[in-house]
């Protein structure tokens, strides 16, 4: 078995005994229980160097993920993704910086093991962050959305078995409560979870527009129901990084997604920040 077979046979064998395994390490080179957990999507990486600055907190460990049981192997040599341990005021954050997407093909308990591993390591509360496509078109680019519901247009639970989770809260009205005491100004919308890689069309957008869509992305819904299910609290940020097809009539370019994503992280990462000073 190669290695590449190996980690997912190892994950999808023992899902949350790989959690375990993983946040055993995790507790280990930290040093600390960690009480939330961010998830940081395309165009939110830079919001990170935010949590650090001017001595508001402290970067405690620093894990590449190949390096925890579960997680896949980079894509591109060198360039993994890791998950950061950071002193962010009082708090322990456990810091994704990267996930995994159904659309990477390895299967939805690789989505969703970061979430597992960070509920193992302590985490509580669960922040997940992703870069969407805007369908309500009061939307600006650069726009950070709460997520208030989704809208799962995959088909694909990453539970199994007779777990009949209630949904009615899974995007913590509490937590975003708290957020908007910090940013008033904070839109509140439905996302909708669609599969990819490619985009949609300008008909699916119309579709997703009648059915009470306001953002379309390929992330956060598998890993907001797993944390869910096992009794975490989500607080889910989307940033308008693009019309979707059809909206403005402009074509959809990943790299100008990204581009529009970067220019608004640093906004981001003080709200985070002081997001997290609230909990
Ligand atoms: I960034 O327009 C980003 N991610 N499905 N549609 C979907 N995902 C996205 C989009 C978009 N923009």
């Amino acid at each position: 078995m190669s290695q590449d077979q190996k980690y997912l046979h190892d994950l999808q064998a023992d899902p949350m005994g790989t959690a375990e395994a993983a946040a055993a390490i995790i507790r280990e080179r930290s040093g600390v229980n960690h009480q939330v957990a961010l998830v940081m999507g395309s165009g939110w990486i830079d919001a990170v160097s935010a949590f650090t600055a001017g001595g508001a907190g402290e970067e405690l460990s620093e894990i590449p993920l190949i390096s925890l049981p579960g997680f896949p192997p980079p894509k591109v040599e060198g360039h993994g993704a890791s998950v950061k341990s950071i002193r962010i005021g009082d708090k322990n954050a456990l810091v994704f910086l990267g996930r995994t997407h159904i659309y990477e093909g390895l299967g939805i308990a690789a989505v969703v093991h970061g979430v597992r591993t960070a509920i193992k390591a302590g985490a509580k509360i669960i922040i997940l962050t992703n870069a969407c496509g805007g369908i309500n078109s009061e939307y600006t680019v650069g726009q950070p959305v709460l997520i208030k519901d989704h809208i799962s247009l995959t088909g694909i639970s990453p539970l199994t078995g007779a777990n009949f989770v209630d949904l009615t809260d899974l995007y913590s009205a509490r937590l975003r409560k708290l957020v908007k005491s910090i940013d008033p100004s904070l839109a509140e919308g439905v996302y909708a979870h669609w599969r990819g890689p490619a985009y949609e069309t300008p008909a699916e957008i119309r579709m997703m527009r009648t059915i009470g869509a306001d953002l379309v992305g390929m992330s956060t819904v598998p890993e907001a129901i797993a944390a869910h299910a096992l009794g975490a609290e989500v607080l889910g940020i989307s940033l308008v990084t693009n019309a979707a097809a059809g909206i403005s009539g402009a074509k959809l370019d990943h790299h100008e997604v990204l581009a529009a994503g970067k220019a608004s992280a640093a906004r981001m990462g003080p709200l985070l920040r002081d997001v997290i000073g609230t909990f």
